[in-house]
């Protein structure tokens, strides 16, 4: 008997699995039974830490600084209650709702790795950092891989200052961003089948662009633990698993850094993800977004719409798989 089975790119948007869907057949495939007894009672231990005694919410506190007017995101502010409860970040869970779980986020004292080809590698504390930056506040517009997108006032400060603080050795041609992965915070880093520590990576050139930009703070506040903090990335032209979360780790190489979705499925998720409608996501079409905080769907736009910013960047990697 004939089945026809839709293509990807017909099933309706509300159809759209999570990034993470193919996760429950390759958890089966790859892990084998010991692995995942092993895995079942650790994160139930993980679990009874979080789910025992309550978790203290993170105290924010106020951040303010002035509005780069450049930056026009065309668009309505995402509701800040929608921004900070509608989440990705699997090592506090595989659901939007891990803003409670990531409470458990330790976040002083932090520091960030300064390593690879650089004149010389070191560890710089958080505070220490922020003292040498001057903080902005930019609206853009984030575009997640599954389909929705939200619109949010991120504070930070250019990557492009912390890659100069840094100072690359002229051979460096990659930025790697490692995430901190501790499992005795964070219960997703008991689930084996992910290749832990979440990592991600740019271009040198993609990094020096004026776009790509550090976070320390969103809505006039400092970042929750569910957006990142105490530092994420945002590369607004690039879908959103691009903009990594709670960095330790920023390494200088002349190798193409391998990838936390990359490691996973290679065949979904690739290093360059730019944003583009027209290339549907194996599973799904990538033509239009749903506003997260409304119930409007609109089309989605080549780079998200960030295409005068940054598309020239690409005009020489013909052959590279740019929007994947
Ligand atoms: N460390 C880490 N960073 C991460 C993720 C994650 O799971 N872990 N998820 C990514 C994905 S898929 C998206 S869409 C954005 C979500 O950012 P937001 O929750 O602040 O909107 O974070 C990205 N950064
Ligand atoms: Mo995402």
């Amino acid at each position: 008997m004939f089945i026809r089975r839709r293509r990807g790119w017909e099933i309706p948007e509300r159809e759209v699995t999570p990034e993470s869907a193919m996760l429950g057949r390759r958890a089966m495939l790859g892990a084998t039974a010991a692995a995942l007894t092993v895995t079942a009672s650790r994160s139930a231990g993980a679990w009874e830490l979080f789910g025992g005694a309550p978790v203290k919410p993170v105290a924010l506190l106020p951040l303010s600084a002035p509005r780069n007017a450049k930056y026009d995101a065309g668009r309505p502010l995402t509701p800040d209650s929608e921004a900070t409860s509608y989440n990705n970040f699997y090592e506090f869970g595989e659901s939007k709702s891990v803003a409670d779980a990531a409470q458990a986020l330790k976040l002083a004292p932090w520091t960030i790795e300064l390593a690879g080809m650089v004149k010389s590698p070191r560890t710089i504390g958080y505070d220490d950092l922020l003292k040498r930056m001057s903080l902005e506040e930019r609206v853009y517009r984030h575009r997640c891989v599954e389909a929705w997108a939200m619109t949010v006032p991120w504070i930070g400060f250019p990557l492009a200052d912390l890659v100069k603080l840094a100072e690359p050795l002229g051979s460096a041609t990659y930025v790697k961003f490692t995430t901190l992965a501790d499992p005795k915070q964070m219960p997703g880093l008991h689930k084996p089948w992910y290749p832990w520590p979440y990592t991600e990576g740019l271009t040198m050139q993609e990094a020096m662009n004026e776009l790509a930009f550090l976070s320390v703070g969103l809505y006039g506040k400092t970042l929750p633990p569910q957006n990142g903090a105490p530092i994420r990335l945002n590369v607004p032209w690039k879908y959103g698993f691009k903009s990594a979360k709670s960095i330790v780790r920023v390494e200088f190489t002349d190798q193409q850094p391998m990838t936390f979705w990359e490691g996973l499925q290679a065949s979904e998720y690739g290093f360059w993800a730019n944003v583009n409608p027209a290339v549907p996501h194996p599973r799904w079409s990538q033509a239009e977004e749903r506003l997260i905080g409304t119930d409007k769907v609109v089309p989605t736009e080549i780079w998200n719409g960030y295409g005068a910013f940054v598309a020239a960047m690409y005009s020489d990697k013909t052959k590279e798989r740019l929007f994947a």
